[in-house]
């Protein structure tokens, strides 16, 4: 394998990160999966408009790849390498009310978490038989669930057109064919072993085999972000009586994406911001003071429509799950008084 021709104009962390150096220190090594260079970097050097641009196969890869996944780390989290990461997934810590309770800005509110089994590859380099197994061990404590998270299991091998693309468009279900997951390895046997269980209500919902093996998800209309976050708390605790998560001291769960690592969490709001987002300086220079990172209202590298945003938190490594959502809370306190002034 030759050093990657970037582009002039490429800003990822990839192209920032693999210098040739990195590079021919790295070119020839091997994860005990037998996970390489070529295939941590294929996302990024296919995709050079990637902000990241590289996947992991394994837990090994972050220690054999470390020359080019600690910097990477360490500028998206701000986390170092002797760094220890402390998870709190503890309700009782947080401390927050509804920063909009009349629901007049903030449409819905999102928190998830994603999830690899132990014993199991990364979906990058997972056979098509572990995949399956996964997706069985999975899907079978969740059709145990009662109360409150029960639910069925829907495999996306069988589903409808029209189901899978409502469920999508009504922001419940993963997207199909995104170039970046395509080339990181990720949808290979699409759609095998893979399908998402949601309760009745869809406010609880698990992914099962998409970027990560599971990303288990809470969310409702309103702005009650305790009331997601005690659900989600409540949900992770169970599965984690029925199976062991890939996890480290050094990087806490271990996902696919380095920007995953540690609480691998994602708390968002989508949000009405009509005025501020007009300023986009403005809305740059709040969100970045509070960590958090905008996307467009269909998920990541999407865009926004009507005024609506998709704020979460960035930074998900070194600071525990209760921290993660403070970041948004804090943040969107500030995005709505901002809002409100103009
Ligand atoms: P992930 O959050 O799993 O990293 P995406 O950014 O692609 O992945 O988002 C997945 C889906 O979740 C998308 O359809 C997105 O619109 C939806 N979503 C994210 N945040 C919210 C929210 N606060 N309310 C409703 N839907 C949301
Ligand atoms: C990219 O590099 O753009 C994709 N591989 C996705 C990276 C994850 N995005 C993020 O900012 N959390």
């Amino acid at each position: 394998m030759k050093y990657p021709n970037f582009p002039k104009d490429c800003k990822s962390m990839l192209c920032k990160y693999l210098t040739k150096e990195v590079f021919d220190e790295l070119k020839d090594r091997k994860t005990p999966n037998g996970f390489t260079l070529e295939m941590a970097i294929n996302s990024g050097v296919k995709n050079p408009d990637s902000s990241i641009g590289v996947y992991a196969g394994d837990k090994e890869s972050y220690e054999v790849f470390d020359l080019l996944f600690d910097p990477i780390i360490q500028e998206y989290h701000g986390f170092g390498k002797n760094e220890k990461h402390v998870s709190d997934f503890d309700p009782n810590k947080l401390d927050i009310d509804n920063p909009d309770p009349k629901s007049e800005l903030i449409l819905s509110t999102r928190i998830r978490v994603g999830r690899n089994l132990d014993g199991f590859p990364l979906g990058t380099i997972i056979s098509k038989e572990q995949r399956d197994e996964v997706e069985k061990i999975v899907s079978g404590t969740l059709k145990s669930f009662k109360g409150d998270l029960q639910g069925e299991y829907f495999p996306l091998k069988g589903m409808t057109s029209a189901v899978q693309e409502k469920l999508i468009k009504e922001h419940f279900l993963f997207k199909e064919g995104d170039r970046f997951l395509e080339a990181a390895g990720l949808n290979r046997d699409w759609p095998e072993g893979r399908g998402i269980f949601h309760n009745k209500k869809k406010t609880f919902l698990v992914w099962i085999n998409e970027e990560d093996e599971l990303r288990i998800i809470s969310m409702q209309q309103g702005g009650d972000i305790k009331e997601v976050f005690v659900r989600l708390a409540n949900a992770v605790n169970e599965l984690e009586k029925d199976m062991k998560f890939l996890k480290s001291d050094h990087l806490g769960y271990i996902t696919s994406c380095p920007t995953n690592l540690g609480t691998a969490m994602r708390a968002s709001v989508h949000i009405k911001l009509p005025k501020l987002s007009q300023d986009k300086k403005l809305f740059k220079t709040v969100t970045d003071k509070f960590h958090l990172q905008i996307r467009g209202i269909h998920g990541e590298h999407s865009k926004s429509e009507g005024g609506i945003f998709d704020i979460s938190n960035r930074r998900r490594l070194g600071i525990s799950e209760v921290e993660c959502v403070k970041d948004l809370y804090n943040g969107v306190k500030e995005l709505i008084s901002i809002e409100r002034s103009l």
